[in-house]
Order: structure tokens, then C-alpha cells, then sequence
């Protein structure tokens, strides 16, 4: 009896002993599987051979990484006993994004089938690099065994940037961060009331007239947007980094910065939304915009352009007694202002899809009828689970971006004094526990949860008018979202995540950001 019980406590050491050793290797997002060794490794320079030239790019971005931490690092052209850091691709990895990182104490190799999944077994290493131990010109830590493989294939973060407007260096900060944390979808929301922010060469004077104010200050009198030059830098930058950018040009409500700049398009408003639509009563209208995305289908490879559709009745009541929109419904048979709508985002859909691309929308446009085929819908309504319901029950690929818990516009806790309120907060453990907590409550039939297509964080900014304010709101939450889209519901541990908080706040200071701290929640 005793030896049994001597045996139980063997284990019971053994396995406690592996359960330390692993959560003292701190990873965000945590992995599908990690098994840490007695052993160490020790690098002080990374001699990086990759076994195809397709991974060449991955090779210099670890370079370039090693050498931003004090590593010297070179590319090797052959295999030889120098090379410290072997990048190869393994079919035996069965999805694209799926990596494993093997870890001798004078090798390291990262391999996965695709480019893309040895960048992220490069966003682990680098991890383990920044959380090891510094030694004199070099870096130490335990070996690991790793194999990774995300939970969803959209894993994004939305920016705002009509309301205020922050530019290519924060931009580029956040694309670097997202990267680290193996987020891949970059949405641009570039056109909205106060400031069209994207270059179109055809209507210059969306941006010179349509680019000028913000939201706390609508008579700025600089236009602020970006050329078409620093769009392709920007999409180049992110590309380098796996992660698509889905740019956004919202319609027909949110218009306003567009009608500022050429009134022959605008729709009408209401006082408080003066000039809120585009007018879907007149074909001048489907030619400017189409001319518009024929540009910015152009500028983005993405295969996806966001023609937003959110809101539309905020100005829409003026539509309803303006003769062209009348001879409109006479015409086309439409019974109301909700109808004309989805004429309007039909035909709009229409040349997104003859551009070669998928249309991308808010949940209002459901309503539309869209193709299931073509058209990805981003729910944002948290009160309307109904909508995300029919969504899904529709076979429609959809991205999970509720206002409660994913708006980072909305406060993180009642102590704090700017930001939005919507019958609650959300804060670090909600983004953390999502979608887990809030599934309950949406009734889902379980083969609609396969056209889950991921899921998105996004950032209004109409009280974000400057960067700390930007950082405040964004950080850590942005680590706990990616740890929702990318770790398996059964590895998810809130307490072992703060654990690893730690890393993330150093690397954050280390980046000059403003974060809310979770250790000492003070009121910002
Ligand atoms: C709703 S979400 C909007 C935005 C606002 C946001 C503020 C959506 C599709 N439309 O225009 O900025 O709420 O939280």
C-alpha cells in the first residue's frame, strides 16, 4: 500500500514539477502544447539557415529582431554546424498557420508548411528571447517544445482614424504589436463624419476639403490623411508582418467628410448628422464611389474591401421625401427607406465583387439579402443576438466584434473618467473570457459555430484625441484579445494570463506605451 502510495506521490511531483517549469515560460498568446526541459539553451548570435528560399523574408525579419536585442545574426547559405537557427517548412504540419519550435541547447528550429506559420514560430521565439535570461552578450532560457496552431483564422483589431487621426508611425506600432501577439487582420476605418483620411486621385478634393477636422476639433484647419504613397508603405509594412489590412470606405451613412468635399453626392442628414448619407437616388453617386474603391481595391492586395452599411438611419429620414429617391422606389419597387438601403448596398456590393474582392459589412447589411458566397459580416450588436444568429443560420462567414466585451472606445472600469459606457464596461478579463462567457446567452445551433469566421477588437476614437489616450485604451486588452482568437478554450486560464502580463507590461514600457496597469488599476 505505501508503495502505491510513494508511486502517487511521484507522479504527483513529477507532473507538478512539469506544470511549474512550463508556466515559468511566459507566452502570449499561451500555446496548444509546450513541454519545457532540464536543459538550457544559449544563443549569442543567430547564425539563421532556412531550407527554402520562400522563407528568406522570415529569415531577415529574425535577423533584423536579434539584432534590435543585441544579437549579432547572419543568414547562412548552407546547413553546417554554425547554424543556431534553422527555419524549414514541414508538410507534416497540417494546417497553414500551424508551427512547431523544436529546441536543442545549440539548435533551434522553427517549421511549419507555409511562410506565414514560420513567421509565428518566429513570434514565439522571439518571446522566449525577450523573457529569458540576460547573460553577458547573450541570451539564455529553457528548452521547449512547441506545437501551435491558432483557435480562429481572423484574429483582428480595427483603428479608427476619421475621428482622430494618429498617423503612419503609431500605425506601424500597432501593426509590430499585433504581429508579436499573432494578430493578422488590420481593418482601416479611413472615411467617416469629421475627415476622409485616404488619398483618392481621381476626387482630390476628398482629402483636401474632406481630410480637414476631427472630432474634437472640426475647424482644424490641416488636412490630415494619407497619400497614396504611405498607404503602400503601410500595406507593404504589414505584409511583411502576415497581417492583412481590410481597408474601409463606410456608406452610405457616415458619408459626412465625402459630402463636405463634393455636395453633389450627399443624401441629407438630420441636424445632429448634417449630410450623414450618400444620395441613393442618383447614378452620379454609384460612379463616384465606384471610381473610389476601383482605387482603393488598387492600394489594398487585401481580398476583402469593407463597405461598412452601420447607422444608415441616422441620416436616412431625409431620403424619404426627396423626388430622385422617389422615382427610385416608383422604379425599383422599393416600400421604404430600409429598402433603398439594401439597393444601395446591393449594387455597391456589386462592384466590390467585380473588382475581384469579397464584400465586407456591419451586420446591418443582412438586411441587404447579400450572397452567402461573397460577403463576410462582422456582428457588432451585442443586444442583438439575433442577428449574429441568423448570420450564422444564413451559412454567412462572420467575425464576432460585439460592443460588450470588443469596443476599446468603451471604459475598462467605472473609476475611469473618458470614454464610452454601454449598461457596463469592458474590461481585460471580459476581452479574455471571450466568447466563452458571453455563448450562453446566444442560443447558437452547433454546426452554425463553423461560419465563426474569428474575431475583431475595435477602436472608435471619437474620445481617443490623442496617443496615451489611444495606448490607455488599447493596452493590454489588445494581449488578452489575442489570446482569445488564438489559444484553445481548454488552455485558457485567466489567472495564469495576468501571470504573463508581466512580460507584456515590460515590453510596453520598453515601447515608450501608456497602458492601463491591471496590477494597480488606478483611474485614468
Ligand atoms: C457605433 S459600430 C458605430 C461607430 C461609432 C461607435 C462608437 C458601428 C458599425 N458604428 O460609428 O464610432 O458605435 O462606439
Amino acid at each position: 500500500k505505501s508503495k502505491r502510495m510513494k508511486f502517487i506521490i511521484c507522479v504527483c511531483l513529477l507532473l507538478g514539477g512539469y506544470r511549474l517549469a512550463a508556466q515559468s515560460v511566459r507566452l502570449i498568446p499561451w500555446p496548444v502544447s509546450i513541454d519545457v526541459s532540464e536543459e538550457k539553451f544559449e544563443l549569442r548570435r543567430g547564425n539563421i539557415y532556412c531550407s527554402e528560399e520562400v522563407l528568406l523574408s522570415e529569415a531577415e525579419f529574425l535577423k533584423k529582431k536579434l539584432e534590435e536585442t543585441g544579437l549579432p545574426g547572419r543568414i547562412e547559405k548552407r546547413l553546417n554546424q554554425r547554424c543556431n537557427i534553422v527555419l524549414q517548412l514541414d508538410e507534416q504540419c497540417r494546417t497553414e498557420e500551424e508551427y512547431r519550435l523544436r529546441m536543442t541547447p545549440d539548435r533551434l528550429t522553427v517549421s511549419g508548411k507555409t511562410p506565414v506559420a514560420i513567421f509565428y514560430g518566429i513570434q514565439t521565439l522571439l518571446q522566449l528571447l525577450e523573457n529569458g535570461e540576460r547573460l553577458k552578450g547573450g541570451i539564455a532560457g529553457p528548452c521547449c517544445q512547441i506545437e501551435d496552431y491558432p483557435r480562429y483564422r481572423w484574429r483582428g483589431f480595427m483603428l479608427d482614424e476619421s475621428r482622430h487621426f494618429f498617423g503612419k508611425e503609431k500605425v506601424k506600432q500597432l501593426l509590430d504589436l499585433m504581429a508579436y501577439y499573432k494578430l493578422n487582420k488590420f481593418h482601416w476605418h479611413l472615411t467617416d463624419e469629421p475627415g476622409w483620411r485616404i488619398e483618392i486621385e481621381k476626387y482630390p478634393r476628398l482629402t483636401s476639403v474632406g481630410g480637414k477636422g476631427n472630432w474634437s476639433n472640426p475647424q482644424d484647419t490641416v488636412a490630415r490623411f494619407y497619400t497614396r504613397g504611405e498607404i503602400k508603405e503601410i500595406v507593404a509594412y504589414a505584409a511583411e508582418r502576415h497581417i492583412e489590412i481590410v481597408p474601409e470606405v463606410d456608406m452610405p451613412g457616415h458619408a459626412t467628410a465625402a459630402n463636405k468635399a463634393y455636395p453633389q453626392y450627399s443624401g441629407g442628414g438630420t441636424p445632429t448628422h448634417p449630410d450623414f448619407t450618400f444620395h441613393p437616388g442618383k447614378e452620379d453617386v454609384y460612379t463616384f464611389l465606384g471610381e473610389v474603391l476601383k482605387e482603393v481595391a488598387g492600394l489594398f492586395p487585401a481580398s476583402y474591401i469593407h463597405i461598412g452599411g452601420d447607422e444608415v438611419a441616422f441620416g436616412s429620414k431625409a431620403w424619404q421625401d426627396d423626388p430622385e429617391i422617389l422615382q427610385l422606389m416608383e422604379r425599383e419597387k422599393l416600400k421604404n427607406s430600409k429598402e433603398v438601403e439594401g439597393y444601395f448596398m446591393h449594387r455597391m456590393g456589386d462592384t466590390v465583387k467585380e473588382l475581384g474582392k469579397k464584400v465586407v459589412g456591419w451586420d446591418e447589411l443582412l438586411d441587404a439579402h447579400p450572397d452567402t458566397a461573397s460577403t463576410i459580416i462582422f456582428w457588432w450588436r451585442h443586444d442583438h443576438p439575433e442577428v449574429l444568429r441568423a448570420s450564422l443560420q444564413k451559412g454567412f462567414a462572420t467575425v464576432l466584434c460585439p460592443r460588450r466585451p470588443l469596443y476599446f472606445d468603451f471604459l475598462q472600469q467605472k473609476a475611469d473618467k473618458w470614454g464610452r459606457v454601454w449598461d457596463g464596461f469592458c474590461p481585460l478579463e471580459d476581452v479574455y473570457a471571450f466568447p466563452e462567457k458571453q455563448e450562453e446567452e446566444w442560443n447558437l445551433p452547433a454546426y452554425s459555430r463553423d461560419f465563426i469566421l474569428g474575431i475583431q477588437a475595435n477602436l472608435w476614437t471619437e474620445r481617443i484625441h490623442n496617443e496615451k489616450r489611444l495606448d490607455y485604451m488599447t493596452f493590454p486588452r489588445l494581449c488578452a484579445l489575442a489570446e482569445a482568437a488564438w489559444t484553445l478554450e481548454e488552455r485558457k486560464d485567466y489567472g495564469h494570463f495576468l501571470n504573463r502580463l508581466e512580460d507584456a507590461y515590460r515590453l510596453l514600457d520598453r515601447y515608450g506605451i501608456y497602458y492601463f496597469d491591471s496590477r494597480n488599476p488606478a483611474a485614468h
